[in-house]
Parts: structure tokens; sequence; C-alpha cells
């Protein structure tokens, strides 16, 4: 097998023709604004200084773009070395953090989640909040990350001194996605960042990660042929505070105020994700800004509310006890599969439980109880 074969990714077909070139570049690190450029890296690899944990600190706090972009490459950072330095930082700045709304936004791939994110952050800049966007992207590091967070359709937002855009990382970072997107908002929060927009695609798990670490989900999405409500997954209305059906504007406006009234419908028997807040559907077009002041509105409203009722903090502190369990889930699971013990029967047992060999709960002894032998 060649390098280049090895590194296909597993989507690739197995006997690929001339012309399907797709493969993945191996040990991308990201440059201090999360794009890689190999100039530019080259360039900074030398005169880069070394930041010390005030650095980062200082920087964050003093909300020094450069350093906060090099703080947030810190945590996200699968490294022992990083971490540790990444744990007293995050430790530092928690004090400073919190004093936020979190927005999560979520949708099929097109529905205008990043072009609504333009309109209404650079709405809230305009009304003196300073706006932090994020992408989070655990089903696939390898390939969609790039895509989430585009800044080319943020072309106002990401030239705002009142805005931070961070794309979700290009490569190399997997694992531990929830735990760095959540500490990629702390780091905004002290830098003084009072809404965080986390993007998200709308596909399996990304949608209940991100709302286990916001306060307010959106839903966006769009008319279509008809079947947008039965593709759409209950599961997924239920976790939105808000439903909004972009691309209002032109021939579509109609078909888009349709839609709405379906999706009001099917809210009304469904269970709300927040108790006491009615989940309602409107419509808007991130083009012509029909509708962003409106959703604003809503999401003020809900605050109000949410923090009248104590849900909001309870919210809050419920997701911390969650954050807490899943760091102790990806420690367990680091120091398994890296304990020696593990990785000296881990093939032998893989390949068993492949072959049929053995069972796979067979397997999952086996490597449990090297695993054990080696911890006593
Ligand atoms: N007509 C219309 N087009 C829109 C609207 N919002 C986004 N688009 C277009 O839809 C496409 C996908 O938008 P994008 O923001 O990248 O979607 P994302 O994948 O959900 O982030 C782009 O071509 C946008 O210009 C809207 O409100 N009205
Ligand atoms: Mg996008």
């Amino acid at each position: 097998m060649s390098d280049k074969e090895k590194k296909r990714p597993e989507w690739t077909p197995k006997d690929p023709q001339e012309g399907f070139t797709t493969s993945v570049m191996g040990g991308i690190h990201s440059s201090h604004d999360g794009f890689f450029d190999e100039h530019a890296q080259k360039k900074t690899f030398h005169r880069r200084k070394k930041l010390t944990l005030d650095d980062y600190i200082q920087g964050v706090l003093e909300r020094d773009r450069t350093i906060m972009a090099r703080a947030i490459t810190l945590v996200e950072s699968n490294s022992t070395k990083h971490r540790k330095t990444a744990d007293e930082l995050i430790k530092a700045l928690l004090p400073n953090s919190g004093h936020s709304v979190r927005i999560g936004i979520t949708g099929m791939p097109g529905a205008g989640k990043s072009t609504f994110i333009e309109a209404i952050g650079n709405l809230l800049c305009d009304n003196g909040h300073k706006v932090a966007v994020l992408a989070v992207d655990p089903s696939s590091s390898l390939t969609k990350g790039s895509i989430l967070g585009d800044k080319t359709r943020m072309e106002k937002l990401s030239t705002r001194s009142e805005a931070f855009i961070r794309p979700s990382p290009s490569g190399g970072v997997l694992g531990g996605v929830a735990r760095k997107s959540r500490e990629t908002i702390i780091i905004c929060e002290a830098a003084g960042f009072d809404v965080i927009l986390v993007e998200t695609v709308g596909v399996g798990q990304s949608e209940i990660t991100v709302r286990s670490m916001v306060d307010f989900f959106l839903l966006l999405t769009i008319t279509g042929a008809g079947d947008e409500l039965q593709g759409m997954k209950k599961g997924i209305m239920e976790l939105a505070d808000a439903i909004l059906i972009n691309k209002a504007d032109g021939e579509n406006k109609k078909r888009a105020e349709t839609t709405k009234s379906e999706f009001n419908r099917i809210l009304h028997y469904l269970q709300p994700a927040t108790p006491g807040w009615h989940t309602k559907a409107d419509t808007c077009s991130s083009i012509t800004g029909f509708g962003i002041d409106s959703i604003w509105k809503v999401i003020e409203a809900f605050l109000k509310h949410t923090k009248n009722s104590g849900f909001f903090e309870e919210r809050r502190h419920t997701q911390a006890i969650d954050w807490m369990k899943a760091m102790i889930e990806e420690y367990l699971k680091k120091i398994f599969y890296e304990d020696d013990g593990v990785k000296e029967v881990f093939e032998v047992v893989k390949d068993a439980v492949r072959t049929g060999e053995i069972t796979p709960a067979a397997g999952a002894q086996q490597l449990i109880q090297a695993f054990e032998r080696d911890t006593e």
C-alpha cells in the first residue's frame, strides 16, 4: 500500500478511477487564525515567541486577537504538554467567563447558517454587542470542518473589530470536540465577547453536542419541495428554542410563510426544549435582513423568561456537570487506549474480533483485563 493510499479517507471507492483524486493530507497544523498557510507558518515559526501562561491570560483578557487565536489553538491541541497549560489557562479565565448569551445555530448544509450569522452578527455589533462566532463539527474534522463558519459568507463581520470568527479546525484535531468548543467559549467570554454564536451542521450527534453548551438553540431551515417536514427529525425539533425558515425573499417568500404555519402546527404537539417556553417557527431572509431583528427580540424574550424562572441558571449548572463528566470520559478513554498493556494486545484482539474468532464482548473483556492488570 502506498503512502497516499493509506491516507485516503474511508469513504473513497476501493478502486478509485482516474480523476478521483481525493486524499487527506497528514499532520496539518493550523496557523494562528485557524487557516493553514504554509508560507505564513514557515515565516512565523521562527519569529513566534513562546507564550507563558501569564502571556496567554493577559492577552486574552486584553482581547488581543492573535493571542486569543493562539489560546484556542492551545486548547484544541491533543498533546499532553499543551493540555497542562490549557487547563491552567481555562482555570484562570473561568472567573471572567459566563457573562454572555450562548446561541447554537444548526441546520442542513446550505440552509444559510453562515449567511444568517453575517446578518445577525452585524446587527448585534451595530447595537454595541461583541460577537464571537465558532463552528462545531464533531462528525468530521477531516473534510467538512473548514466549510462551517465560512469566512467568505461573513465578509463584513470578519473585518469588524467587534467580532471574532473562529472557523473549525482544518485537520488533525480528532477527539474531544465538545471540550474544545466549551473551552473556546470560555476564552471568548473572558475576552469580553457577550454574544457567542456556535454554528453546527445539522447531522447526527452534533446538535446534541451543541445543545449541551448553549443557552438558546436555533434551527435554521428552508422551504423545499414540501417534504421538509417529513425529512425533519422530531428529535431535532424538540431541541430547538426557535425555528427559522430562512430565504423568505423574492418568489420564495409565500412558500416560506406556508412552511412556517406547518411547522407551528407540528410544534404545538411537541415537547418544548425549554420548560415553560413555547418554541415557535418564523421566517427570515439573511440576504434582505427581513426578520433578523425579530429573532433577536425572541432571544431577548427567551433570556428574560428563563432568567426569571431560574431555568437559565439551572441549565448552565447542568451543563457544567455534563462538561465535567465529558472530561472524565475523555480522560478515561485516553488512558485506556494509551495504556501499554492494552496497546500490547490490542491488534491481536481486534483481529480476533474481526475474523469472528472471539465475540466483541469477549474482546472487550480481554482488553479491560489487560488494562486492569496494568493499573493494579
Ligand atoms: N435567497 C437567499 N439566499 C440565501 C439566504 N441565506 C443564504 N442564502 C444562500 O444560500 C447559500 C448557502 O448559504 P450558507 O450561509 O453558506 O449556508 P450554510 O451551509 O447553512 O452555512 C449561499 O449561496 C447563500 O448566499 C437568504 O436568506 N436568501
Ligand atoms: Mg456555513
